[in-house]
């Protein structure tokens, strides 16, 4: 998988470190050939170099705008070397292979950024760059493209290592770089016309996706808004199919999509498991024997916030659980599935929005998430951390039962999809309280133990599930006082990341009232 290097095409408008880098080159023997700038800068630092119109044949024309668009150019590209076709074609226009890509564009983002007029902004889209950055990537069975300066280094190196010839997976990993590179200065060009024409739709498109709907507003009614599918195959809010039910809004499809991926964190093959999500929150989640029981005991947490929420299930939707849903106003209902009986259920309920998927989501999948911010976008690795797959460590002189590991893991898992600051009560399998989205972590563990309270309340019961629940954090106990209130709830067991410069006294707090603590040593932020 070495292939030699001879050749190097070179055109490059950032001019860094171009003359040591090619000094490198020449030394190792290997032909340079340059487009005009880049030539004379070559030429400058007393290096031999071919102008590209002794390649082609051809002048620069049209102020550039054609210099490196020329089959004698882009079959040196392109041309599968031991493909005797190729081979032939090359031998008959006397094309000859380039084995080394060395191009950065033309500056077409800082040129929009120091605030260009339109037709100069406009000059500086570059087309023959992306091309035979574009060519040179395809070909990286026998082509290396560098696009920018910080890779000359480590090419320059592996050349003396080997030999003067490339490894493959260098060449995939820079064919990698260069095609990302193509696509971003594209999405920086069309989101250039958007933001000039004023139009939204362009501007999307730039991310990646494909318009799937048009919905008719976004979060609020004055907000336009799209949902943009990306091609991803996998399990979700994205590949579902709608079987009934009004058109989907851009907050039903938020949360359908923060309720399907979280009841994907119980293994179907172990247990029904339902959860009810509103406002990207759950107001109830359990598992039980059979989805009909996990559905009573996921509504009996918060029945009140229930009304009008998204219901996500971990198997196929039956009609004992369709006809409990149905009871209780729902915007979407979201499983792997359903039954006849099921369907002609929900289906008498025409406005009740019915998904179906073939699968559920993937909880240790790899992926990114993408949040947008002021002039960027925040890129991060999906949170797939599991507790099954987490180092779980009693910290407490008292260690969990087994019901109450059991709890813990699950109210673990919930903690994962409940906005910062999340504090979870579980008890047998189903939440009994959650405090979601709080500035301070006491007052997260209060709301729940409330909510808990007026739950009890509703069902007439003399005391609320908190008392002998498990508790579950999303992050460290800063202080002890939201232990202090889980606690007083009628927590006996709690699980959380630990690492608190003060978890020595959140130690000692639960010794204290004889609670068992484990700590996780992973953190399930989400905002
Ligand atoms: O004007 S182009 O779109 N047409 C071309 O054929 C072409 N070939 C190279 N832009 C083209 N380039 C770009 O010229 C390269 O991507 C590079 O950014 C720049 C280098 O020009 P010079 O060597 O004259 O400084």
């Amino acid at each position: 998988d070495l292939v030699p290097v001879r050749r190097a095409l070179i055109s490059v408008s950032d001019k860094t470190g171009l003359a040591a880098f090619a000094g490198k080159l020449a030394a190792a023997g290997i032909e340079l050939v340059s487009t005009g700038g880049t030539a004379a800068a070559i030429a400058e630092a007393g290096l031999a170099v071919t102008d590209i119109s002794n390649v082609t044949g051809f002048p620069e024309i049209m102020d550039g705008r054609v210099k490196t668009l020329h089959p004698l150019v882009h079959g040196g590209l392109l041309a599968i070397r031991d493909d005797p076709q190729h081979a032939a074609a090359m031998d008959a226009h006397g094309i000859r292979p380039f084995d080394l890509v060395v191009i950065n564009l033309y500056p077409f983002e800082e040129v929009r950024n120091a605030g260009g007029d339109y037709a100069t902004t406009v000059e500086n889209v570059d087309i023959g760059g992306p091309a035979m950055v574009r060519a040179a990537a395809k070909n990286h069975a026998y082509v290396a493209v560098l696009t920018e300066p910080a890779d000359y280094d480590r090419v320059a190196a592996s050349l003396a290592e080997n030999g003067n010839c490339l490894p493959y997976l260098l060449r995939q990993e820079l064919a990698a770089k260069a095609f990302a590179r193509t696509a971003a200065y594209d999405a920086a060009i069309s989101g250039w016309f958007a933001q000039t024409l004023d139009l939204a739709d362009p501007h999307w498109r730039a991310f990646g996706g494909r318009l799937g709907e048009a919905m008719r507003y976004g979060e609020n009614p004055h907000q336009e808004a799209g949902f943009y599918r990306t091609g991803d195959k996998r399990a979700g809010v994205a590949t579902a199919r709608q079987v009934q039910g009004k058109h989907l809004s851009y907050n039903n499809l938020n949360d359908t999509d923060a309720a399907f991926e979280l009841v994907g964190e119980f293994d179907p093959a172990e247990s029904a498991a339902v959860a009810i999500i509103k406002h990207a929150n759950p107001c109830g989640v359990a598992r039980a024997a059979t989805l009909r029981e996990a559905y009573g005991r996921a509504l009996a947490c918060d029945p009140v916030s229930a009304f009008g929420g998204i219901v996500a299930l971990n198997r196929a939707l039956d009609a004992e659980a369709a006809s409990e849903i149905v009871k209780t106003f729902t915007e979407v209902i979201i499983a792997p599935g359903a039954d006849a009986d099921a369907l002609a259920l929900i289906a008498a309920k025409k406005n009740l929005r019915l998904l179906l998927t073939d699968g559920l989501p993937d909880p240790r999948a790899s992926g990114l998430t993408i949040k947008s911010v002021a002039g960027g976008l925040l890129v991060q690795s999906r949170d797939n951390a599991v507790v099954e797959d987490l180092d779980l460590k009693t910290v407490t002189r008292r260690a969990p039962d087994a019901r109450e590991l059991a709890d813990l893991k699950f109210a673990f898992k919930v903690a994962k999809h409940v906005k910062s600051n999340a504090i979870v009560y579980v008890r047998d399998g189903a939440t009994v309280g959650v405090g979601a989205g709080q500035m301070s972590r006491v007052d997260s563990a209060r709301i729940a133990a409330r909510k808990a309270e007026d739950a009890a309340v509703a069902a007439g019961m003399t005391e609320p599930l908190t008392r002998g629940a498990v508790v579950a954090s999303d992050a460290f106990f800063p202080f002890a006082d939201g232990l202090l209130a889980a606690i007083e709830a009628g927590a006996t067991a709690v699980i959380q990341p630990g690492g608190s410069m003060r978890d020595a006294e959140v130690i000692a707090a639960a010794d204290a009232h004889d609670i068992a603590m484990v700590f996780t040593g992973t953190r399930h932020f989400r905002h």
